[in-house]
């Protein structure tokens, strides 16, 4: 099966980010991966270009940090291949105008306010290009991309039924705990990248002491009671859902374990900081060598634009542009 999905290196990555779609590609190496850094992604919100530069290199390093091996997954930084942006201006000439006003995430980012950039409306055809573009089947993500991964398939359906066979339509990975880590001092909000909300959200490279103290800080309610109830508890919820995802179990068991609020908050703690760890010591490491890392970028870019590049020669004979 070909997997592929993608991070914008917009920010650090945070818990959401691991439990929701990193662990995951993880997981699925045993299949045929491509994994990005889609930074065209991440000029869809305003950011400097040298943060871009610095995001894009320490995001890769997220990556391997965190499991994936170059030498069994394609790692790729989105720029470096063409038919990205390419297959996009094809693509939006196949969705519709309100389609992609339809989009939840487009409205929840207050995307009709004035200034905003007109990436952030177009962004989910970007998407289906980068999905599209390698005949893939699976897409490992959290449950905020179900919407996009559905217009994905709209798209190649619609292609396929217009211009003739041309696109694998894609189905979605998405996990059975942590696919949506909400922010820690809000619990009815997603974790985030963009959102600066630094005491809901854990980092990736929070220390120990940073990852307790967040915790223990954690919204929760007042009853005491440890149950697993999204909508009635839902911080105490959002705690046991991250535990479950971080012991591979599901968040009922967590909850029959525990009677107390604070023992469950350091038992959490205490198993984040043991699994971030050696993902952190490994990043130091990857960082201190960027020469290198970029090479790794270089070879997985070179082998991405092999597979995607008769990909869009085939949709763009099919759409009847001239070769
Ligand atoms: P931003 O908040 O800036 O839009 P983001 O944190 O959503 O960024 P992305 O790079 O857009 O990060 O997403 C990478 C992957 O992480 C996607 O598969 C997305 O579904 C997943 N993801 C993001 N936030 C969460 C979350 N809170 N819980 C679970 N999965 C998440
Ligand atoms: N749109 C996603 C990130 C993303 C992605 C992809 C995920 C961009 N391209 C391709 C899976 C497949 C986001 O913003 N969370």
């Amino acid at each position: 099966m070909r997997v592929l999905s993608g991070i914008k290196p917009s920010g650090s990555i945070h818990l959401g980010n691991y439990l929701g779609a990193l662990r995951i590609w993880v997981t699925e190496q045993h299949r045929d991966t491509f994994y990005g850094v889609v930074d065209l992604h991440a000029l869809t919100l305003p950011i400097e270009p040298e943060e871009l530069r610095t995001q894009t290199l320490s995001t890769a390093a997220t990556l391997l940090a965190a499991g994936i091996d170059p030498q069994r997954a394609t790692l790729f930084v989105q720029s470096w291949i063409p038919y990205h942006a390419q297959l996009t201006w094809l693509l939006e000439c196949v969705v519709s105008f309100g389609e992609l006003k339809r989009m939840t995430q487009f409205k929840e980012k207050g995307g009709e306010q004035a200034g905003h950039r007109a990436g952030l409306f177009t962004y989910p055809v970007l998407m289906a290009s980068d999905i599209l573009l390698y005949d893939t089947e699976g897409v490992p993500v959290g449950e905020d991309q179900r919407q996009h991964l559905e217009l994905t398939r709209v798209i190649a359906e619609r292609f396929n039924t217009r211009y003739g066979p041309t696109f694998v339509v894609p189905e979605a990975i998405v996990p059975t705990a942590g696919a949506r880590v909400m922010d820690l001092q809000d619990p009815t909000k997603k974790m985030s990248k963009s959102e600066l909300s630094v005491q809901g959200t854990i980092s990736l490279f929070d220390s120990p002491s940073e990852i307790e103290k967040k915790i223990k800080r954690a919204v929760t309610d007042t009853d005491n009671d440890v149950r697993y109830d999204r909508k009635n508890k839902a911080g105490i919820s959002n705690l046991l859902d991250i535990f479950a995802a971080v012991e591979a179990t599901t968040p009922q068991l967590i909850a029959e374990r525990y009677s107390r609020y604070g023992d469950l908050k350091s038992d959490l703690a205490a198993a984040l900081v043991s699994t971030l760890a050696p993902i952190q010591q490994r990043y130091d490491e990857l960082m201190a060598d960027p020469g290198e890392l970029h090479q790794q970028m270089m070879i997985g870019s070179q082998r991405a634009n092999e597979v995607a590049a008769p990909v869009f020669e085939r949709a763009s004979r099919a759409i009847g542009l001239l070769h």
